[in-house]
């Protein structure tokens, strides 16, 4: 047992003992690795997962996989299911990585929000889809550098809400920006600052999955990144936010939940990662599937309970003001 899994806390996400589900071997064409998946279910209750898949160039496109269970079963496309399009979109020219998916129930469409490696840095793109087999982009909505974004799946006082993270030379905190028709944004606010100093969120942080609702709030789960002399360690917290103010943060957990200790999320082409871009909810409302990416190098599943998490923020937790002056 490595010193890491001997240590006592409360696991909140438990691994799929058939982790990783999916990984580069999977794939039906040559590829270099596959990891940081969107994920949604789709009408039928089986359950998609958007794939970044990097070539063997070091470029990212994504690719769909399917599965009754949402574990194995995957009946991956066969080909690129959307790659990134530099002739219409300069802003792909090196590559599409890290979606994430909303459902819009207004729309009746996936939003997927994705990074565009452009030449000036990653930016966020937005397009949608109704099959995840034909797609309208919308392009460019936040300049770089930017990235680690999702849309919420409903207007919040009449106006689309899209969570994003700008990066700084003072640090990269989470922001809301608004937007009336999707395509338009403003009203930018931070919601979310990176901690300074030791903390393990300390400098950097973004948003993970799309915000889940629950009747207490937009529970966010994201990732903190913590430079060390031998590479960055990414690790996963939790925080709420007000469901009719998202820029309001009730509650932030001090600790984190999920870390690097497996040996496929220790090891890879980049260590020490967990990189969730997705999930989905039972039908019982309370159980989350978390698909991460691990070490940049496949992709695994972790099982928790919205309930759960929610008490362990009760206890765990503390409201912001009262954190500001620890600071
Ligand atoms: C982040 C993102 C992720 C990646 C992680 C670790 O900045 O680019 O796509 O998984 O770094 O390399």
């Amino acid at each position: 047992m490595s010193i890491a899994t001997s240590i006592r806390y409360e696991p909140l996400l438990l691994r799929h003992p058939a982790n990783p589900i999916l990984t580069g071997k999977d794939w039906p064409y040559s590829i270099n690795s596959v990891f940081n998946a969107g994920a949604t279910l789709l009408a039928d209750g089986s359950t998609l997962l958007l794939c970044r898949v990097e070539d063997r160039r070091g470029l990212s496109h994504l690719c769909a996989a399917r599965s009754r269970n949402g574990v194995d079963g995957w009946q991956i496309d066969s080909e690129p299911t959307l790659m990134p399009s530099p002739r219409d979109y300069p802003e792909e020219i090196w590559g599409i990585e890290d979606p994430r998916i909303t459902f819009v129930p207004e729309l009746q469409q996936y939003v997927i929000s994705y990074t565009s490696y452009s030449r000036g840095g990653p930016g966020v793109s937005l397009a949608l889809t109704k099959d995840f087999r034909s797609f309208e982009r919308y392009g460019v909505v936040m300049p770089p550098d930017d990235k680690d974004s999702a849309l919420l799946p409903r207007r919040i006082d009449g106006y689309w809400a899209l969570i994003h993270r700008p990066m700084t030379p003072l640090g990269s905190h989470m922001w809301i920006s608004y937007s009336p028709d999707l395509r338009h944004w403003g009203r930018h606010r931070l919601i979310l600052e990176a901690r300074r100093g030791a903390w393990w969120d300390a400098n950097k942080i973004g948003l993970s999955p799309p915000p889940i609702e629950t009747s207490r709030g937009w529970l966010v789960l994201y990732h903190g990144v913590r430079h060390t002399p031998s590479g960055c360690l990414y690790r996963l917290g939790l925080a709420l936010f007000d469901l009719e103010n998202p820029e309001k943060c009730l509650l932030r957990g001090d600790s984190w939940i999920f870390g690097p200790e497996a040996d496929y999320e220790r090891n890879g082409d980049v260590k020490d990662v967990v990189f969730p871009c997705g999930y989905t909810m039972d039908q019982d409302g309370d159980t989350i599937n978390l698909y991460y990416g691990a070490a940049d190098c496949s992709i695994a599943l972790a099982r928790g309970s919205v309930r759960s998490l929610l008490t362990w923020l009760d206890t765990n937790g503390s409201c912001e003001r009262r954190r500001d002056q620890d600071r």
